[in-house]
């Protein structure tokens, strides 16, 4: 089958970092037809840079002629408004953890097997889970109603991510860009907490606009109600030679895959009207296996050999 996806692709100038940095970011999102959707971001532009002076390269790689390119991180929050079968969601994490269980054919002997751990994560602040934590690798905004097989039916969040500290908690600054403490949030959904930043915070980082820390303190209940998803990405950004002209976007970004996680019985994409259904002994069928024609059918349109006789006739010069 075609592994067929739609995309959606834009340009950012200048988001805002916790220090100066890359001046543009590319923004894209995926759309496959398994039920997934990929979001990411990923940085492009001029890297942020200073004048080399004696006792510099501490704060950066020299990059050119008198030209150092500061260290610096990228932060990306994305709000995941989602709202699985209805607004009436739950947080849900999974993961994994080894049990030593005797054998069934050997008892005498043991071996680790890991078994499925299930949690639900009940209040906004048990659900925010901070970036300095260990958190589990499945992280689900699940219905209470059940597929075919009996299970919850989630969208999970996978995170891309390669990002470390922010900015301590001790600075005043810090308070600008209080989602960045969180790996991923979950809160009720309120119409009075639209963003987790503001374009106006970066005029007043003490007191901003908008602490998006704030939005926890309440504590609310998440059990069964309308929830959104606060996700941070992003990288720390050390630029190197390769980064001139232009930052490189490949693994210099963040995102979020939404991936149905037994939202469905089983596969949508299997029933796409593109599907090809090869059964034993049709392999060599031409009509529903183009790879097994590739001898007769050629990959490029044979095309006249490519003649050029200058300007000659096709352009005429008056004196
Ligand atoms: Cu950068």
């Amino acid at each position: 089958m075609l592994g067929r996806e739609c995309w959606l692709r834009s340009e950012t100038e200048n988001y805002s970092h916790q220090s100066p940095g890359n001046t543009a970011g590319d923004n894209r999102q995926i759309k496959i037809k398994s039920g997934s959707v990929e979001t990411n971001v990923h940085a492009t532009g001029y890297i942020s840079s200073s004048f080399n002076v004696d006792g510099n390269l501490k704060y950066g790689h020299k990059v050119a002629e008198n030209t150092i390119g500061n260290i610096h991180t990228h932060f990306i929050n994305f709000k995941v408004d989602l709202d699985v079968l209805g607004v009436e969601n739950v947080f849900q994490t999974k993961d994994m953890k080894f049990m030593n269980v005797s054998l069934p054919w050997m008892p005498e002997r043991y071996a680790m097997v890991p078994q499925l751990v299930e949690a639900q994560l009940k209040t906004e602040k048990e659900a925010a889970l901070r970036y300095d934590t260990k958190t589990p690798r499945y992280l689900h905004i699940a219905s209470n109603r059940t597929n075919r097989w009996g299970h919850q039916r989630s969208y999970r969040l996978q995170v891309v991510s390669f990002t470390g500290d922010s900015l301590p908690e001790t600075e005043p600054e810090e308070k600008s860009m209080s989602w960045a403490r969180y790996k991923v949030a979950i809160t009720k959904h309120k119409d009075s907490e639209q963003t987790s930043s503001s374009l106006y915070s970066q005029n007043n980082m003490w007191t901003p606009a908008v602490d998006f820390s704030k939005y926890i303190e309440d504590d609310e209940s998440i059990e069964n109600q309308d929830l959104v998803a606060w996700v941070t990405t992003g990288f720390l950004h050390i630029p190197h030679a390769e980064d001139i002209p232009n930052t490189v976007t490949v693994g210099n970004g963040g995102g979020v895959i939404l991936r149905p996680h037994n939202y469905f019985d089983e596969d949508p994409s299997i029933h796409s009207p593109d599907g090809v259904y090869i059964s034993p002994g049709s392999e060599g069928n031409c009509e529903n296996n183009k790879m097994a024609c590739l001898a007769e059918d050629a990959c490029s349109p044979v095309i006249e050999p490519f003649t050029y006789n200058g300007f000659e006739g096709t352009m005429k010069f008056e004196e």
